[in-house]
């Protein structure tokens, strides 16, 4: 008989977390070793994740219709799933197009040097697409997992960003000219399965975006592996996109710094991070709170059986929920209030000056008395206030 639970988060419907197909579908096969479990079908993701108490299912056209099916098959597929969805009251926020995994994409699918790879690569992901739309997705994300290089003899990287530049103006504009209001959210990847694979974090790909014809319609889809395998915060890179107003939708999971793209379950290496993350996506620090989908792109180990990958699923939206409820905590915590207050000082009012330039501003900021000696003698009590928030993630302090 188990202990009570002394945390019974259980996810709902209202907390809008989602899994892809090809995340509880993964057989456990790895570069090293075949697969190890049954693949769990759609149909059974669908209920599983349902019971397990999530909102939602994503997937690559190729986790429900296999490559080169006919029309009649697709469509049996995409009955039989719909069906699922209907009678387990799960819906399909995103949609995304499996452009990794069949060899035609071996140089790259919208960055690929032959023409004619694109334009497949442009075709194959209008028709995904349209299943998206099929199934009620309203944002479709892009991870170019090919989209890179081993050699930069292959291509010059300005032809790359001209050609992925072209593909997705072509499927925005070919989506605006569908009627269709739908989101594109671009994920980055620094490497793996390329040796280097083009705009490689969140940043270069906000970046890219202004570049593009309707930058309107898109955003980022970060994920906490791909920001931190070289290193980077995701807790910066997120909070930028949602500075930009960007970040329409989110790959949560947990990784070890400078390790391959691990994908394990969330919070499950870096809490910290998770915490300081969870709290930007709740907005209990201050900001809006995060809107879209909680996705968890992840997978069990390969240790695992079937029951395995669902202490998995059960295991992300736990800690999810757990941490939410911490960061609420930290944030309520009056001496945590105390010294974030006692640093955010402006008694002067001199943020205004600095907000917009003008003749008045500029004089007036040369009137001020700063003493640089004073300021640099200001202690921060940062040590007392991490201390905290690690009290809060050990659930000693609550
Ligand atoms: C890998 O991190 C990628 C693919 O799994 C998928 O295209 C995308 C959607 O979340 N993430
Ligand atoms: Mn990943
Ligand atoms: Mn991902």
């Amino acid at each position: 008989m188990s202990a009570p639970d002394p945390f019974n988060p259980s996810p709902s419907r209202g907390d809008r977390f989602t899994f892809g197909l090809w995340t509880i579908g993964n057989p456990g096969a790895d570069p090293f070793g075949p697969a190890v479990r049954p693949r769990i079908s759609p149909v059974e993701i669908v209920e599983g994740l349902s019971k397990a108490g999530a909102w939602g299912v994503n997937l690559h056209d190729n986790d429900l219709i296999p490559f080169g099916a006919s029309a009649a098959e697709r469509d049996a597929k995409v009955a039989e799933f719909q069906s699922a969805l209907r009678d387990n009251n799960m819906v399909v926020p995103m949609a995304t197009t499996n452009l990794f995994s069949h060899p035609v994409f071996r140089d790259g699918a919208f960055t690929a040097s032959d023409a004619k790879v694109r334009a497949f690569a442009v075709r194959k992901a209008m028709r995904a697409i349209e299943l998206g739309v099929e199934l009620g997705a309203g944002t479709v994300v892009f991870w170019g997992g090919r989209e890179g290089v081993e050699t930069d003899a292959a291509r010059d990287c300005r032809d790359a960003i001209l050609w992925y530049r072209e593909c997705l103006n072509f499927l925005s504009h070919w989506t605006k000219d569908q009627g269709w209001d739908l989101k594109f959210a671009l994920e980055a990847k620094p490497n793996e399965p390329r040796g280097d694979i083009y705009l490689p974090t969140t940043g270069h790909m906000l970046h890219f975006i202004e570049t593009l014809d309707l930058p309107k319609m898109c955003g980022v889809n970060p994920e906490v592996a791909h920001e931190n395998m070289p290193g980077l915060s995701m807790v910066h890179a997120v909070g930028q996109a949602m500075e930009a107003g960007k970040l329409f939708h989110i790959d949560l999971n947990g990784q070890r710094i400078g390790r391959y793209d691990q994908d394990l379950r969330f919070a499950s290496e870096d809490l910290k991070g998770a915490f300081f993350l969870v709290r930007l996506l709740e907005g209990t620090g201050g900001y809006e709170a995060y809107q879209g989908p909680l996705h968890f792109d992840a997978h069990a180990y390969r240790t695992e059986d079937c029951q395995g990958v669902w202490d998995f699923a059960a295991g992300c939206m736990r800690s999810y929920k757990i941490l939410a409820a911490k960061t609420k905590a930290f944030d309520a915590d009056a001496e945590v209030q105390e010294i974030i207050a006692a640093n955010h000082v402006d008694p002067e009012n001199i943020g205004p000056i600095l907000g917009k330039f003008s003749l008045e501003n500029r004089d007036a900021l040369n009137k001020l008395d700063l003493d640089p000696d004073a300021l640099a003698a200001q202690g921060h009590r940062y040590e007392r206030l991490d201390q905290l928030a690690m009290e809060h993630i050990m659930g000693v302090r609550g």
